[in-house]
């Protein structure tokens, strides 16, 4: 079992039992057990309800209601399998996850590679519902578990040169049929955020969704969630993690550099060459029922449109 938690808090008396209630079903779900009253500290907890009640003051209530659990699982991208969403879900779980190691390294004053294990006692986990929306014109709302990039990012002390952070995905030839015959894409799967989108609160790693470890499909065993942008920047089965000080080559960035820029900021006023970016098709909501208007930054503006005050977004893409 890759994922543990901490042990370090004494009673249940401070949780509200709705919430305790969960912990313990998701500590079930990972395999784990309690050891007597003792509760693990990694899910949930105070954050969870803050976090939540954050997010909802800021985009409309009935959007987020999450997406039915199975139609996440089973739609999903991941080239590295298929370029087709339905057969992901089977031909990930080929993927070998356990043991999992993350190297941060680059401008920071602790480079080191970490067990995700060693990452995870570290953290508090909390439940984040998210809005995510795909390049390609399809949306969904997912309870994500994980924690702050920040927090893992702090623990390698990142130096003043530190201004873009790469993620690189797992190479396992082995198991991903489209890295065996090279196909479509470059991989590894490379991406790339500007330091201060890395450290913004919202910026989250996951572990888990809908109160489960994450499916191999959805990026286990830890994913990026950067819900301001669209889909393709929220790379999956990080391995590495790099401070830089200019900005790296990503993945589609450099394959389709007309089409996909490196900021990626969800915009409906900035239409992909092909394609409107002005609506979006929110799965799970009914074959009749009209799409959905994109919001600007995926509806998180209050939170993140000051990271570009200085930038023309039609440009910067
Ligand atoms: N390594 C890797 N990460 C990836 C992808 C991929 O193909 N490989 N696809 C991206 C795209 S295009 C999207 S929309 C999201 C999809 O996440 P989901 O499949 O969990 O819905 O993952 C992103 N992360
Ligand atoms: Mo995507």
């Amino acid at each position: 079992m890759i994922i543990k938690t901490k042990k370090d808090i004494p009673s249940s008396e401070i949780t509200p039992p709705e919430i305790f209630k969960e912990r313990r079903k998701f500590i079930q779900m990972l395999g784990l057990t309690l050891a007597g009253a003792n509760i693990p500290s990694a899910f949930a907890g105070e954050n969870k309800v803050n976090f939540a009640n954050l997010i909802k003051s800021t985009t409309p209530d009935d959007s987020l209601k999450p997406t039915p659990a199975e139609l996440v699982k089973n739609y999903t991208n991941y080239y590295e399998f298929t370029f087709n969403k339905d057969d992901a879900t089977k031909l990930a779980q080929s993927m070998v996850i356990d043991p999992w190691s993350v190297e941060i390294s680059g401008e920071v004053e602790k480079p080191a590679t970490y067990h995700l294990e060693a990452i995870l006692n570290k953290q508090t986990l909390e439940e984040r519902i998210y809005r995510f929306r795909c390049v390609e014109g399809w949306s969904m709302v997912v309870p994500w578990v994980g924690f702050s990039l920040a927090n893992l990012l702090k623990m390698a002390k990142p130096l003043s040169t530190a201004q873009f952070v790469k993620f690189t995905t797992i190479q396992q030839p082995e198991t991903m049929p489209n890295q065996r015959d090279k196909k479509m894409l470059d991989f590894p799967y490379v991406e790339g955020l500007r330091i201060d989108e890395a450290m913004h609160p919202l910026t989250m790693l996951a572990v888990g969704m809908y109160g489960e470890t994450l499916p191999k499909q959805n990026g286990a065993p830890l994913r990026l969630v950067v819900p301001w942008k669209y889909g393709f920047k929220s790379i999956k089965a990080i391995v590495k993690i790099e401070l830089l000080k200019n900005p790296p080559l990503t993945t589609w960035n450099q394959s389709a550099p007309q089409e996909y820029g490196f900021y990626a900021n969800v915009n409906p006023s900035v239409p992909h060459p092909r394609w409107s970016q002005n609506s979006e098709r929110l799965l799970g909501s009914g074959f009749f029922t009209s799409r959905r208007q994109t919001e600007l930054f995926n509806g998180y503006s209050e939170q993140v449109a000051s990271l570009y005050q200085n930038m023309d977004l039609r440009h910067f893409f």
